[in-house]
């Protein structure tokens, strides 16, 4: 009757681009110089975005929109090392990925706008839509996985999450489930070291949320989520295991919100600036600028001209997307139930009656 330590798998970390942009070469991704160059171009673009994005909710263009500067990494990192057939399920700090994966900003701009038909899925891609209540995308990431093997599709999902999400119990069921069936899923968690104005240390008391991995039976792995190599080379290894029936894989990428959480909240309320400044040291954009630089991929006038490249993209998307904002109060209405209940139903046709009588006609 022994008393003796059991046999669990070690937890790794695995970093490869430091802050100052030197590489391990031994560990280093051989990524194509096309690649790279598309890589850093979305991470402009998704940059770019998301500052254009908070000025147009300044100015009461848009609604609350999350940013997610400090995390493209983590993101582009990760949805690299998928094809077009596998899918992916965000939350809603992910849309590097769907600029990734060819989605037209217009949508976004649509989405942020308040228009649920921004969140169309384009045709063809297999992309859930952005999700808001916390951890609930993960069973369906879950099904989504169950579902594709046992069409024998051959592809695999690849699902995003907090660190705030992994004390929800949807994480739990999903991990739980993810790992008795072994299917072909992997859980991202964006570990930005705070959920809203909850800290870290509030959601576990769990050394990693790495190792959370081990409890449901599969691998976990830490990785640093602002180096975008770590990512790929971590996102590889896992999309490789699923494809050959290994089961799930668990990637915390440790990395930091930089702007607000929303932009309906004021992080100054509750997080030091000596902290900010500890982690804008490590910023991501610019550590993946030096290496593609150093690659000889992008230079100071291709920058320039990516630059402006992704400028016009986005002053375009926003005409766009303008220009289809047509407000249909009775929009209120839809998409909450497939049978609409008759206190709601009378209370849409008293609107209609109402817009009616002042002379409007929704637009159809
Ligand atoms: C089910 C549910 N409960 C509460 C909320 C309110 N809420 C919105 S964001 C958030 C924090 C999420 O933190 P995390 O999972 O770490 O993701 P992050 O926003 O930091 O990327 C909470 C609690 C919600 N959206 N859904």
């Amino acid at each position: 009757m022994p008393r003796k330590s059991l046999d669990l798998p070690p937890i790794e970390y695995l970093s490869i681009l430091d802050p100052e942009g030197n590489v391990d070469t031994k560990l280093e991704p051989k990524i194509p110089p096309d690649d790279l160059k598309r890589l850093y171009r979305t991470f402009l673009l998704s940059r770019r975005f998301d500052e254009r994005m908070l000025r147009l909710q300044r100015q009461g263009r848009i609604g609350t929109f999350g940013p997610t500067r400090g995390h493209e990494a983590a993101v582009l990192g990760s949805v690299y090392a998928l094809r077009p057939t596998d899918w992916v399920v965000p939350y809603y700090r992910e849309w590097p990925a769907y600029m990734w994966r060819g989605w037209p900003l217009d949508n976004l701009v649509l989405y942020y706008a308040g228009f649920a038909e921004g969140m169309r899925v384009p045709d063809g891609n297999r992309d859930l839509p952005l999700c808001i209540p916390i951890a609930s995308q993960l069973p369906h990431a879950v099904g989504v996985a169950y579902a594709a093997r046992y069409k024998g599709e051959g592809s695999v999902t690849l699902a995003y999450l907090g660190d705030g999400a992994t004390s929800h119990g949807d994480c739990q069921e999903a991990m739980n489930f993810a790992g008795v069936f072994q299917v072909p899923l992997i859980f991202l968690i964006l570990n930005n070291q705070w959920a809203i104005s909850v800290p870290r240390s509030r959601q576990t008391r769990a050394k990693t949320l790495a190792q959370k991995a081990t409890a449901y039976g599969f691998p976990g792995i830490q990785v640093d989520g602002n180096d975008v190599l770590a990512v790929c080379v971590a996102t590889q290894e896992a999309v490789e295991r699923a494809r050959q029936g290994g089961g799930p894989t668990l990637i915390e990428t440790v990395t930091y919100r930089l702007s607000m959480h929303t932009t309906a909240d004021d992080p100054t309320k509750y997080r030091s600036e000596e902290e900010v400044k500890t982690w804008e040291a490590k910023e991501p954009l610019i550590r993946f600028r030096r290496y593609v630089e150093a690659k000889g991929v992008v230079d100071e006038r291709t920058h320039a001209e990516l630059e402006a490249e992704v400028d016009a993209e986005i002053r375009g998307a926003i005409e766009r997307a303008e220009a289809r904002m047509k407000p249909n109060l009775l929009e209120v209405f839809e998409h909450v139930y497939a049978e609409r209940p008759p206190e709601l139903e009378a209370q849409r046709e008293a609107l209609v009656h109402h817009l009616a009588e002042i002379g409007e006609t929704p637009p159809s």
